[in-house]
This record gives C-alpha cells, structure tokens and sequence, in this order.
C-alpha cells in the first residue's frame, strides 16, 4: 500500500479534458477578456456587472461538465493512501470535489481549493462565504452586512491564496510532491516545487508538455492527464 507524506498539486490541465477551457491560451486573452479585466479587485471595482457576467457564465459551464478520469484517479490513490495526502487545487471548478464525493478517501487526507471555488461567494466587507450555485447581480445583496457586496469567491491577482500556511507546513514534511496540469506561470504555486525539493522530497511533474519549470522537477511524464494519471497511481 502506498505511504508516506504526500502533495498533489493541480492546475487547469487536469480539467482540460473534461471541457473546462484552460487559461494560458496564445493570445492572452482570458476568455476574450484581458486578464486585468476580470481577474483583479481594480477590474470588479471598475465594472462589476462585466466581472459578474464572467463568473455566472463559467458557473453555468462548470454545470455542463463531469470529472474524468485524472480526477477519479487520484480519488481512488486518497481512498488507499495510508499517510497524510494534501490535494491543492488551483482550479476554482468542483471536478476533484465530485470525484472525491463518489469514494471517500483515506483519514490522512485533505483538499484544498487556493484559489477560492466557482460555486460559492464572499462578502466584500467581512468575508463571510457561502455558497453560490447561480448568478450573482452587479451589486448583489450580502447577507453578512449591508455594507458589503457578494462578490465571487475567486483569488484574483494581487491578492493572497487560501491556506498558504497550512500548505507550507505539508510541503515541508512531504516525502513526494506531484504537480499536475499546469503551466507554472502564476505565484506562489509555481514556487511549490522548490519549497518541496528543499525539504528533501521526490518531485514529479506530469503534464501535456514540458511546464515552465520543468527542469525544477526530478522526473517528468507528458501526455494528457487522463492518461498519465490513471498510469501513474496504478
Ligand atoms: C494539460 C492538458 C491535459 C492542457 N493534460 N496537461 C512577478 C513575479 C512573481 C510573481 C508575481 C509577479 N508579478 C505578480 C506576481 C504575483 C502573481 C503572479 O504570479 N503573476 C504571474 C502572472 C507572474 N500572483 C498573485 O498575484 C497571487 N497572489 C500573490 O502572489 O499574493 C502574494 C503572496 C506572497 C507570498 C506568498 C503568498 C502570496 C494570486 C494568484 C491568483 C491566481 N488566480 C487565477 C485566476 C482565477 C480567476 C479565474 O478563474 O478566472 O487562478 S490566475 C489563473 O492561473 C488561475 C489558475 O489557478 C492559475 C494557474 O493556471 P494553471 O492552472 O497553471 O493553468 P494554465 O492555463 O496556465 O496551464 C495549464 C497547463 O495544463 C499547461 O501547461 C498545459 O500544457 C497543460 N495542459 N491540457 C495535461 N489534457
């Protein structure tokens, strides 16, 4: 049985099969909006209906599509995994959370979405989260204080990932680090590698192509993620 302190870190390419479009695309667009547009609190302060309109789009898309079978791979390792197993997403969408909730996985282990989740809102005053399946208006109502506004629960630029500390403290005791998916552009992410490398850990990456870090990882599997990860936990 498998064992040991393990981190899987995922980004975009492990959704990309299942039809959630990933967001490096050649022409720099997101979407065809640019990045500051809708990904940064400047964009939503200066336009929060065209910032809402692009998250209720993605949250109606994200309905649309079912977890493959990377996803249902790595639910399977947590449900036998005998150490402590780390899941960071990067991804906002519920594909890991959906595989996870078919196979319960082993008491070692946990899922962390870093930066934030599609499907649920914070108040813009106080934090406060809760859950968010539909659309959310321009200037929508928050039942935590008036006077806030619901705003996607997504981690922008500029602002802080979700559970830095608690993934710094399992990068420091892991024994394997995986990253799977994604392109190593975007901080403090792209960082994981080292911080895992620097505690002594095997580090793998598995992705379409080499990533921007690649040579950071001690060994390297390309192809699309629905095969490489079933291969890998096999
Ligand atoms: C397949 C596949 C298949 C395809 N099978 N593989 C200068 C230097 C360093 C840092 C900075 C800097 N200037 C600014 C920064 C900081 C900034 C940053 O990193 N910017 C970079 C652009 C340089 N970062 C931040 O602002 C972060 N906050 C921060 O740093 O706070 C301060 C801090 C300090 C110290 C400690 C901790 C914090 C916040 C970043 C928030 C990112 N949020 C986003 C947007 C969400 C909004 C939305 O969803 O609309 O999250 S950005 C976007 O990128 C999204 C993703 O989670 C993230 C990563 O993308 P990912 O997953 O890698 O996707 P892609 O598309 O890039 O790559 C997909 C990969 O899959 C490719 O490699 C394909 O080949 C592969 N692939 N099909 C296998 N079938």
């Amino acid at each position: 049985m498998p064992h040991g302190n393990l981190v899987i870190l995922t980004g975009a390419g492990i959704s990309a099969e299942s039809g959630v479009p990933t967001f490096r695309a050649s022409d720099g667009l997101w979407e065809g909006h640019r990045i500051e547009e809708v990904a940064t609190p400047e964009g939503f302060a200066a336009n929060p209906a065209l910032v809402q309109d692009f998250y209720n789009r993605r949250r109606r898309q994200l309905a649309t599509v079912q977890p493959n079978a990377a996803h249902h791979a790595l639910a399977e390792l947590a449900a036998r995994w005998e150490g402590d197993f780390l899941l960071v997403t990067q991804n906002v969408d519920d594909l890991h959370d959906r595989a996870h909730a078919l196979m319960p996985p082993g008491p070692g282990f946990e899922l962390l979405h870093m930066h934030g989740e599609l499907l649920k809102a914070h108040c813009t005053a106080t934090g406060g989260i809760i859950d968010c399946p539909g659309d959310l208006e321009p200037r929508h109502d928050s039942p935590f204080s008036s006077e806030g506004w619901l705003r996607p629960h997504i981690v922008w630029f500029g602002e802080m990932p979700l559970r830095m500390e608690r993934i710094e403290a399992a990068l420091a005791g892991c024994d394997l680090f995986v990253s799977i998916g994604t392109s190593g552009a975007v901080y403090p992410a792209a960082g994981f590698v080292q911080m895992a490398s620097l505690s002594g850990a095997r580090t793998l990456e598995v992705n379409l192509e080499p990533s921007m870090g690649a040579r950071l990882f001690d060994e390297g599997r390309y192809g699309p993620a629905t095969e490489q990860v079933p291969a890998l936990v096999d």
